[in-house]
């Protein structure tokens, strides 16, 4: 019997010449006739490669019914045992060659599923990365600072963290003033507050800069304050002039100007009188607007500043006048964008930021 390799199916050696043999000899061929034909069909019914382990266990594992059989050839004579190996060596080249096709097969399979999973359709258009933005109070920033630059002011700068002296004392506001109050101010140190409006940076200014001068600065401000249109941190431009004989009108015409630069010609907006310690006269400017119960926003306060406030910074009020005004810039950008909850500004919550 020289069946090649895994082609065909084996033959059965020779008995003895009478053709008989043991009653082992003879029970062990009826059995590896039987089993080993189905075993080779077995594999080729796997479903996958696990599965062809299982079976390869199951005929050629350590309790397999190859290695069973080959066991048994023990009890068999000596003359017995070539034939009976014979059959069974040739059986077991056809199980390996079974078991070695569906696992090519399975393999192969296997490979083309996996291509097929990982396939890359180079001509579906690419996913393009999100890029960030400024946050529209820094784009709100940005914009009036560029208004007033072209209008002739410098940008100057002052410390968030305050002396009660920048803050209120210098500005003419008195010790028992209600903002000085430790409901409405932040306290750090002694002596020392969160600033609560851009205003110190008018003695600032003056103290460093010799008149005539015209001076913004932008920054955040905190005060124990919280609703739809009040934050604790918010921010707050300020803007001041100085020089000999300047107005009210002055003051009105910069404001007009700046706000309908920045809104626009149809833009309605309304001057309040007011009162603030550190200008006299003083006044409020409200913006028309939807985002507000009443329709009327207020956006900033401004006024003359006070005599005494020219004093504290070395000013002669004879010779020096000047205006000064203070404005929410998130109250600007609530307006412009139509936010009608001051508190969103500062949530990062990127579905709103996303928006700008
Ligand atoms: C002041 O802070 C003065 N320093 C303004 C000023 C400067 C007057 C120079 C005169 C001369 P007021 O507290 O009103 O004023 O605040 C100014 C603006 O800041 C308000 O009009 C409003 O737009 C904004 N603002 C005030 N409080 C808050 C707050 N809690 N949250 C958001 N914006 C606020």
């Amino acid at each position: 019997m020289t069946t090649p390799e895994g082609s065909g199916t084996p033959t059965s050696p020779t008995l003895t010449p009478a053709g008989e043999g043991s009653p082992e000899l003879l029970a062990l061929l009826a059995e590896i006739a039987a089993k080993v034909p189905p075993a080779c069909e077995r594999f080729a019914e796997a479903k996958d490669l696990a599965q062809l382990e299982e079976f390869r266990i199951e005929v050629l594992g350590k309790k397999g019914v190859l290695t069973e059989m080959n066991a048994r050839m023990g009890a068999l004579t000596p003359t017995e045992k070539p034939i009976a190996g014979k059959l069974l060596n040739n059986h077991k080249a056809q199980v390996i060659h079974a078991l070695n096709a569906r696992k090519d097969a399975l393999e192969a399979a296997a490979l083309a599923n996996s291509l097929q999973a990982e396939s890359v359709d180079v001509t579906l258009p690419g996913v393009r990365p999100r890029s960030g933005h400024l946050h529209p109070i820094t784009q709100t920033t940005l914009e009036i600072v560029k208004i007033f630059q072209g209008m002739g002011f410098r940008v100057e700068s002052g410390p968030e963290i305050e002396t009660e002296w920048f803050n209120f004392e210098a500005l003419n506001v008195p010790a028992d003033h209600p903002a000085r109050d430790m409901q409405d101010t932040f306290y750090t140190e002694r002596n020392c507050v969160l600033r609560t409006h851009t205003s110190p940076t008018q003695l600032r200014s003056m103290m460093r800069i010799a008149p005539p001068l015209a001076v913004i600065t932008t920054g955040r401000v905190f005060r124990c304050d919280s609703d739809a249109t009040h934050s604790p941190m918010f921010h707050q431009m300020e803007g001041l002039y100085i020089d000999r004989k300047v107005s009210m009108a002055h003051l009105k015409g910069v404001l007009n100007e700046f706000i309908r630069a920045y809104y626009g010609p149809n833009i309605k907006t309304r001057f309040r009188p007011s009162f603030f310690p550190f200008t006299e006269p003083s006044a409020e400017l409200d913006i028309q607007s939807d985002v507000v119960r009443g329709g009327w926003m207020e956006v900033l306060g401004c006024g003359m500043v006070h005599p005494t406030v020219l004093r504290n910074a070395g000013l002669d009020p004879a010779e020096w006048s000047g205006f000064a005004f203070g404005l929410g810039i998130d109250r600007l950008a609530m307006i412009k964008y139509g936010i009608n909850d001051i508190r969103l500004l500062t949530e990062n919550d990127m579905r709103f930021l996303r928006q700008f």
